[in-house]
């Protein structure tokens, strides 16, 4: 086919896409292309690649598909070094792609769609008009494009595309990230640089970075989300920003990317010039109902509201004596007749109530199990304190049958070193995802309990608290690219998905399949989280970040306002021993789970030593497993974590010849502020704890090297984040 017969838009892509298709390793990277970068399959391996992938026959001529032809063309160009276009008719090799509605030739191969859902694919290498080709389809645009990414991505990791027979579709109906972005564009929690939401130059200026976004998203099945932080600003729901946020909904539209607002309650009177925020007052109720007409008005596939109520300081329900139920029910009316849901989260704690904050949600919670409309779901964070290095899962999960729960991570890395830390989070969301609560009985894993089976419910969902920025790489670092990727990837299939082959798969994509880098790296990447933990807060420790920023160790902090605030209420450490005794002679946090579940923590002989000090207060000279006393193993604990990163070091400083410089240097000095603050944080810990064990540091474990007062001293008023 000739070239000026292709859109132009095509071949706008393969001019530039052909002008660097011999790759150079030397050659800068800034991240900015993600995964998606599409560089050349090497010369011994692309054979099969160029068979399979000769020229793209469409079906439809939608927004999505355009997409997908898009996406196919510059993907397989960049990965086959030829150009890949559309074809008019299917020869050896072509890509056949559409649903059956839009394709007479899709709709004759008689393809099994059937439960493949709206978003589901499937792929498969067939015969038609006695040629091999391979087929993409689905029930619904969004699906072809969700199995175009998955054949590229096969090309990318270097799998066999040819005899293709595979189904995917997703486990949960609502992958999202939160965004903590403010309308000022700073970012809550954010180490990217500023929010990529540009409000003030919106609606009227989209630049390609918001198409970009949309396109990186859709790559891993990510279909929503929600554009502004949780504590959040009552403008959002003003017209003009209505009008901001449907500029954005066009152009996520194509990639299948909902737009979601997290709104305040107390709203109606903030920009409703209402007396009033109260969800049983008809005015209020009339108000909200008015709002949500006017936000599907300009955008009418708006998916919903995310509410933080009554938590830290944000109004809610309860300021007028009404339940966290009467609040949620209210938001759901007004968005029912659009099919909009109410994300309503759990993240609840009260500074008045003296119980354990390991409880309140729990408290809270359990007893209105029932009382919410159907198209309400309820946001639990993975665990019952707040996004830490390592938590038990949220005693929630399993509590509450008869209520949809959505889980929520955080992907940026509040807790975990910012972005300068390396620590790839596939391990902790599978450790939560893989626990099982048993609840209804064993064998149902939070995953289960997610994706709606344990219990039965249709309405599912997992967020992501995104770490996206107007950093060039997106997220702050490199490597955490990858949370933001395996986010996506275990959202799609919670259950089935495992960290460790996602590690392999990013690495690939983002950097090189050369078995030399990829086996290092991740190796790397799967033990990275593990180190943040052992140099943060070993053995089951919690919470004990410095205040407001959370940059850096502050264990003594005893000085804030609300007890749960400070580290030393987590710790709870003194001259005979260290830990949050939350079994039965404690505040019995521990009968918030399962029975089996609760023995398990609560029985020393049995409770995973990495959750030890989270459940348990002991003495200095209990005796750990390894034989150890409690204190040195903590103590070696820590050592272990800073001697972890040496490590990691060491391996990415032998990866210089199999990445580009600007990245490999990048990376290299963020680990090396890395290893420095691993120190800081052993050594501070380790200096402040000493003064209350009384015992020496077990043999070969460092002095530190300052003070506990130099330690205390320090200040960075400007962390970013807060
Ligand atoms: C904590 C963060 C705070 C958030 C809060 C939340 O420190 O910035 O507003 O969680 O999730 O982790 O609402």
């Amino acid at each position: 086919m000739r070239l000026a017969a292709w859109p132009p838009l095509i071949v706008l892509v393969l001019a530039s896409l052909l002008t660097f298709a011999v790759s150079d390793p030397a050659a800068a990277e800034d991240g900015y292309e993600l995964w998606l970068r599409y560089r050349p399959v090497e010369e011994g391996a692309v054979r099969p690649y160029r068979a399979a992938a000769t020229g793209l026959l469409p079906a439809g001529d939608t927004p999505t598909i355009r997409a997908v032809t898009t996406e196919l063309a510059r993907g397989l160009s960049g990965l086959t070094g030829r150009a890949v276009g559309i074809v008019e008719r299917p020869g050896a090799g072509t890509i056949v792609y559409g649903t059956p509605a839009s394709s007479p030739l899709i709709a004759g191969l008689d393809l099994p769609l059937e439960g493949l859902g709206e978003e589901g694919y499937l792929i498969r290498s067939v015969r038609l008009e006695g040629r091999t080709v391979t087929v993409i389809a689905a029930n619904r645009d969004i699906g072809v494009l969700y199995g175009a990414f998955d054949l590229l991505r096969r090309i990318q990791t270097r799998q066999p595309v040819a005899d293709l027979d595979l189904r995917s579709a997703p486990a949960v109906k609502l992958r999202l990230l939160n965004h903590w972005d403010n309308l000022d564009r700073t970012v809550e929690r954010g180490y990217a640089g500023q929010s990529i939401w540009d409000w003030h130059r919106l609606p009227d200026f989209t630049p390609r970075l918001y198409t970009d976004y949309a396109r990186a998203n859709a790559s891993i099945g990510i279909n929503g989300a929600v554009l502004n932080n949780v504590n959040t600003n009552a403008l959002s729901l003003t017209a003009p920003y209505i009008a901001k946020a449907a500029a954005l909904a066009d152009v996520f539209r194509p990639w299948g990317i909902r737009v979601y607002l997290s709104v305040r309650f107390s709203a109606p009177m903030e920009i409703g010039g209402l007396p009033t925020a109260d969800p049983l007052d008809p005015r209020v109720r009339e108000w909200w109902t008015a709002k949500a007409d006017e936000v599907y008005a300009a955008i009418p596939d708006f998916g919903g509201f995310l509410v933080k109520a009554n938590s830290e300081g944000q109004p809610g329900p309860q300021d007028y004596g009404r339940s966290h139920a009467d609040g949620a029910n209210m938001l759901a009316e007004a968005l029912a007749p659009h099919g909009g849901v109410v994300m309503w989260r759990a993240f609840v704690y009260s500074h008045e109530n003296p119980e354990d904050r390991h409880k309140q949600a729990g408290a809270e919670f359990e007893p209105l199990d029932g009382r919410f409309l159907p198209n309400v779901i309820v946001q639990v964070k993975n665990g019952a304190i707040d996004f830490q290095p390592r938590e038990p899962f949220h005693p929630l999960f399993g509590a509450m049958s008869k209520t949809p729960l959505m889980m929520e991570f955080q992907i940026t890395k509040e807790y975990l070193g910012f972005a300068t830390h390396l620590a790839y989070l596939g391990p902790l969301y599978e450790e939560v995802l893989q626990s099982d609560t048993h609840r209804p009985g064993r064998g149902s894993s939070v995953a289960r309990i997610v994706d709606g089976r344990a219990f039965g419910h249709a309405l599912t969902g997992m967020a992501g608290v995104a770490n996206i920025g107007s950093d060039r790489n997106w997220s702050g670092s490199h490597f955490d690219q990858a949370n933001w990727y395996v986010f996506g990837r275990m959202a799609w299939d919670p259950e089935g998905t495992r960290a460790r082959p996602i590690a392999g798969e990013w690495a690939r994509m983002t950097f090189s399949n050369d078995a030399r880098f990829v086996e290092p790296v991740v190796a790397m990447m799967m033990g990275s989280r593990e180190a943040v933990v052992d140099y943060m807060t070993p053995l089951g420790l919690h919470h004990l970040m410095a205040t407001g920023h959370h940059y850096g160790p502050g264990p003594w902090v005893s000085d804030l306002s609300r007890p749960e605030w400070n580290p030393v209420y987590y710790h709870r450490a003194d001259a005979q021993g260290i830990g949050f005794d939350r079994t039965e002679s404690g505040s019995n946090a521990v009968a918030q789970y399962a029975p089996e579940v609760a023995a398990g923590f609560a029985d020393l002989s049995r409770v995973d030593e990495r959750y030890l000090l989270w459940f348990h207060h002991l003495p200095w000279d209990h005796r750990m497993r390894s034989g150890r006393t409690l204190w040195d193993e903590m103590v070696l604990t820590y050592d272990r974590g800073v001697t972890t990163v040496g490590g990691m070091r060491g391996t990415w400083a032998s990866m210089q010849p199999y990445v580009d410089d600007q990245r490999f240097d990048e990376v290299s000095a963020f680990l090396s502020i890395q290893q420095k603050e691993a120190r800081w944080w052993r050594d501070a810990s380790v200096a402040y704890f000493r003064t209350l064990s009384s015992r020496p540091l077990p043999a070969g474990s460092p002095e530190p090297e300052h003070s506990l007062d130099h330690y205390r001293a320090l200040s960075f008023p400007e962390a970013p984040g807060n």
